[in-house]
C-alpha cells in the first residue's frame, strides 16, 4: 500500500462516520483502519471524549477502556471541537470555558437558557437540559436523558418547527456581544455554546504546521452548523457529506483509486 506523507484526514463523528450518537458500523471502521495505513487520521467532534469513545471505541468496553481504545486507534482525537486534544494516545491540551469566560457570564447564559426552556412546550421533555463540559456548554431542549426514540422524534419535530434555530436566534438577540459566545448545531437534539473562535478550527493550531494537506469531512457544513468554520477554512480541503456511506464513497475515490 502506498503511504501518502504529510496528509491528515480529519472527520466529524455524528452524521459523518456514524448515525447520530450511535456506534460506528464495522464496515466504516474497516475503511478507516485501511486509510490509517496511508495517511494520518483524526476525529474532531463537538461531543465530549466519553461520548466520542462510546461511538468510536471498541464496542462492549466500559467508558475508560473505550477512551483508551479510541485515543490509540486514531492519531488525533479532538473532543469538544479540539478543546480536549489527544495525539498518539496522549493528552496534548485541554481548555476550560469557565476559566475563559468566568462564572458570572456562564451563569447568565445558563439561567437565561433554563428560563427560555421553562416556557417551551414540546411533545415530550425529559432531563439534563444543560450539560457542562470542559470547553463548551451543551443546551438540550428535550433533555439529554431522552430515549433513542424520543431523540429521533425530537430531530424530526425540530426539522419542522426549528426549535433550536429560534432558540439560538433569541439567545443572540438577548445577549448581543455581551458574552462573546458562538452557538452551533452539531447533532440532533441540542446546540453548543462556546467562546468565539472555539469552533472546530480551534484544533487546526495543533496540526497546521505538520501537514501539507488537511482534509476535513463533515455533515453540518452550512452556516450555523458546527462543521461550517473548519469546512470553509482555507487551511483545510473541506468535504460536505450526506451520511457515513457518502464519506466512504469519497474516501475510496480520493485515497483508494476507486471511481464510484
Ligand atoms: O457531534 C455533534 C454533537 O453531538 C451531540 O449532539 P446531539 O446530542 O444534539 O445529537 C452533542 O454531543 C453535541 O454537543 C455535539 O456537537
Amino acid at each position: 500500500m502506498t503511504t501518502i506523507n504529510k496528509t491528515l484526514v480529519l472527520f466529524d463523528v455524528d452524521g459523518t462516520l456514524t448515525q447520530f450518537r450511535l456506534p460506528i458500523k464495522p464496515e466504516i471502521s474497516e475503511v478507516l483502519t485501511k486509510l490509517k495505513e496511508k495517511v494520518t487520521i483524526g476525529l474532531v467532534g463537538g461531543s465530549d471524549l466519553p461520548k466520542i469513545a462510546e461511538q468510536m471505541g471498541r464496542q462492549g468496553d466500559d467508558v475508560s477502556e473505550a477512551i483508551d481504545d479510541v485515543i490509540q486507534r486514531y492519531d488525533y482525537v479532538f473532543a469538544e471541537n479540539g478543546l480536549v486534544a489527544y495525539k498518539n494516545g496522549s493528552l496534548l491540551a485541554k481548555e476550560s470555558i469557565v476559566n475563559y469566560i468566568g462564572e458570572q457570564k456562564l451563569q447568565k447564559l445558563i439561567n437565561y437558557c433554563l428560563g427560555y426552556m421553562s416556557s417551551l412546550e414540546l411533545p415530550v421533555k425529559r432531563g439534563n437540559f444543560v450539560e457542562f463540559r470542559n470547553g463548551l456548554i451543551n443546551i438540550c431542549p428535550v433533555g439529554r436523558s431522552c430515549s433513542q426514540k424520543e431523540r429521533d422524534d425530537f430531530g424530526a419535530y425540530d426539522a419542522i418547527h426549528k426549535i433550536r434555530e429560534k432558540f439560538i436566534k433569541d439567545v443572540k438577540q438577548h445577549f448581543g456581544d455581551e458574552l462573546d459566545l458562538n452557538y452551533a448545531i452539531g447533532g440532533q437534539i441540542s446546540f453548543d455554546c462556546f467562546p468565539k473562535g472555539w469552533d472546530k478550527t480551534f484544533c487546526l493550531k495543533y496540526v497546521e504546521k505538520d501537514f501539507d494537506k488537511i482534509y476535513f469531512f463533515g455533515d453540518k457544513t452550512q452556516p450555523g452548523g458546527n462543521d461550517h468554520e473548519i469546512y470553509s477554512d482555507p487551511r483545510t480541503i473541506g468535504h460536505s457529506v450526506k451520511d457515513p456511506n457518502h464519506t466512504i464513497q469519497i474516501l475510496k475515490q480520493l485515497f483508494f483509486n476507486e471511481n464510484k
